[in-house]
């Protein structure tokens, strides 16, 4: 029987995926459960045949290596593949593989979840409460602002942007506006009564929330910046599921500091795990860990889209989620 290949998990993953992956791979685990460096991609590139990296992974072309690599795909436990260098790996004939699909029902829910909180400031009350600095009920205590029959700009409308039109506009009768790189079907804007309209100009002065669906990587960087948060509606809001890289975090803290806008609701950061003091400080503010996916039933399902990819590779199939 011909060898197992072998396989590097960067991080741990749940126990029910790497167990059933170790039946048919020869599985090395990263024990340590800490991101990997440079060098230690250099070195696993030329020991294994796939490398199973995460967001923490951070695969620009010098983690590559110059020579020959023994490794043929990554196949990466996510849906974003910024943080690889996929020009590199495509030069070297590698494969790179993501996780699309099984996670956009979580990552819609915790974007809906940032909405909630922000605009009804429940970071906010919790804190007080936890503090001991609550003094009871009172008609003008911690007044928000109303979700349901708001209008939602969505920017990005991929799996993820759908996902949230379905819970805000037939969960929360939202009005949903659309921009997105290509035309989107009019019988897919239909199911969510949205709108498309052609630029982000055009989109952020009509919402009280803008959500963010796009992917990361350098064509997006900073596509929310000082000049596109100035057109958002005075009390509206922001919220950012999507990748760090696409808010420029130091005009965020600005527009929330001055009240340019309402308030946010981030997941994810430029620098994670590292937030900004400017950040850290605004009240109308509220922040997650980086949480879209994390379920128990979506981090499973995560790794066995892997292990598909994985398999469908070493049989000789192509993996049904190539994206380069
Ligand atoms: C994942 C995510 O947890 O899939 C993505 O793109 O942002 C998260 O939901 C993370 O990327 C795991 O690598």
């Amino acid at each position: 029987m011909a060898a197992k290949p072998r396989v590097l998990v960067t991080r741990r993953w749940p126990e029910a995926v790497e167990t059933k992956m170790s039946e048919v791979f020869d599985l090395q685990l990263n024990q340590a459960d800490k991101p990997l460096g440079i060098a230690e991609f250099r070195d696993a590139f030329q020991g294994f045949d796939a490398v199973l990296p995460t967001v923490t992974d951070k695969l620009p072309a010098e983690a590559f290596g110059d020579g020959r690599a023994r490794v043929k795909i990554l196949a990466n436990y996510g849906v974003g593949f910024s943080h690889i260098d996929t020009s590199a790996a495509k030069e070297r004939g590698i494969l790179v593989t993501n996780t699309p699909d099984v996670l956009s029902e979580c990552t819609a829910d915790i974007a809906m979840t940032l909405m909630l909180m922000a605009a009804r400031r429940a970071g906010e009350g919790e804190r007080e409460l936890r503090a001991g600095r609550w003094t009871g009920w009172r008609p003008t205590h911690l007044i928000g602002t109303k979700v349901s029959g708001a209008s939602l700009g969505i920017i990005g409308f991929g799996r993820i942007g759908q996902a949230m039109a379905q819970r805000a506009h037939h969960g929360f009768g939202m009005k949903i506006l659309v921009q997105n790189r290509s035309a989107i079907a009019p019988e897919v804007l239909a199911r969510y009564n949205a709108t498309q309209v052609g630029s982000i100009e055009e989109l952020l002065p009509q919402c009280d929330f803008v959500s963010l669906h796009c992917p990361g990587g350098a064509a997006n960087r900073h596509l929310i910046n000082a000049q596109r948060l100035d057109l958002m509606r005075p009390g509206a809001y922001l919220i950012n599921t999507a990748r760090g890289e696409v808010v420029d975090e130091q005009a965020l803290a600005r527009a929330l500091w001055y009240g340019t806008i309402g308030g946010a609701g981030l997941d994810v950061f430029e620098r994670e795990p590292q937030i900004p003091t400017e950040l850290m400080n605004a009240d109308n503010l509220v922040m997650l860990p980086h949480l879209g996916s994390a379920t128990r039933e979506t981090r499973e399902a995560m790794g066995f889209r892997v292990f598909e990819n994985l398999r469908d590779y070493f049989e000789g199939r192509a993996p049904r989620d190539r994206v380069a």
